[in-house]
């Protein structure tokens, strides 16, 4: 039987409506979670079924907040399977959304960022990235020299602006200025980069502040980068291997991944594999909610196992 089957019984219809549309998607998730919710509600179904499920609800957020305060819930449903692509060295940030054949940076050859396609960024609370492997170089010296994997160089070079070794400042057009409508970025050079964009073109009169890692750290738990706004991606993981969030702003419907480099990107070589998924960050309330349902619905289970004994 279906968990909504399960969980909406005939003879109740005012209740059944109120309660159909959250009761629904408690069901979608806690599948997802392998919560059996139906052990709560069907246990009290032929009595006083409204009351009940209203109580199971309470006591299930109470649970949940107690669960919370413990930070034992924690719920993120993953949207498909990941997309997988390659991003070439030379691919150049500063041209996302830009028509074909446009400049930036002093290119010769101007490379575009690769978009990623098959994620639906509407429905994404927000990205991860995983199995970040490659090199790039931002002087054409890959495998040989000057060749770094996708947190960039952090290791010797000092900056323009004369502080953290590795992090560059754009230098193009200006420092604070961006460039095509994409906000400037300081991150170290040759780290992968990614920017969000919405369906227009990045317009130069509307560019976003700028992102600056020496300040920010490149071990952020979540990133929350606005629309146009270049940001660091690097391998996606902190330090110590846990996988960072990078939040879709609202109105997002593509994001453009590339490399770190002063200007110039012509010539950069190497490439780097990035494997993305879109996530949903679950709602703290709901999150709260299915934790309790889970401890509850544990409880059941083990009052019943003993009565069957
Ligand atoms: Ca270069
Ligand atoms: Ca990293």
């Amino acid at each position: 039987m279906h968990c909504r089957q399960k969980l909406i019984r005939p003879g109740k219809p005012l209740m059944q409506k109120h309660f159909f549309s959250s009761v629904a998607h408690i069901c979608q998730v806690a599948q997802r979670l392998h919560v059996d919710t139906a052990m709560i509600f069907t246990s009290s179904i032929n009595k006083k079924v409204s009351m009940k499920i209203l109580s199971s609800l309470m006591r299930a957020v109470l649970v949940g907040s107690l669960l919370g305060s413990l930070g034992l819930a924690h719920a993120a449903m993953p949207l498909g399977a990941g997309v997988t692509v390659v991003v070439p060295g030379d691919a150049n940030p500063w041209l996302a959304g830009m028509p074909v054949g446009s400049s930036a940076s002093g290119d010769s050859i101007p490379q575009p960022p690769v978009q990623l396609m098959g994620l639906d960024l509407s429905a994404a609370g927000y990205l991860s990235f995983s199995g970040v492997t490659g090199q790039t170089s931002y002087a054409g010296g890959c495998p040989a020299s000057s060749c770094y994997g996708a947190d960039g160089d952090v290791s010797g070079e000092t900056d323009f602006l004369g502080n953290s070794p590795g992090f560059i400042n754009r230098a193009w057009a200006s420092y604070a200025g961006g460039e095509n409508g994409i906000s400037d970025v300081t991150a170290p050079l040759g780290s992968l980069i990614g920017v969000y964009l919405d369906n227009s073109q990045p317009d130069p009169g509307a560019t976003p502040g700028a992102f600056d890692f020496r300040v920010t750290g490149l071990n952020f738990s979540t990133l929350s980068p606005p629309l146009n706004q270049a940001f660091f991606i690097g391998d996606g993981l902190t330090s110590t291997g846990d996988m960072q969030r990078f939040m879709v702003p609202v109105g997002a419907t593509r994001v453009y991944l590339g490399t770190m480099d002063g200007y110039g990107w012509t010539g950069n070589n190497g490439e780097l594999s990035v494997t993305v998924m879109a996530a949903v960050a679950e709602p703290e309330s709901l999150a709260l909610l299915l934790g309790g349902l889970a401890l509850i619905s544990a409880v059941i289970r083990r009052k019943d196992a003993v009565k069957a004994v």
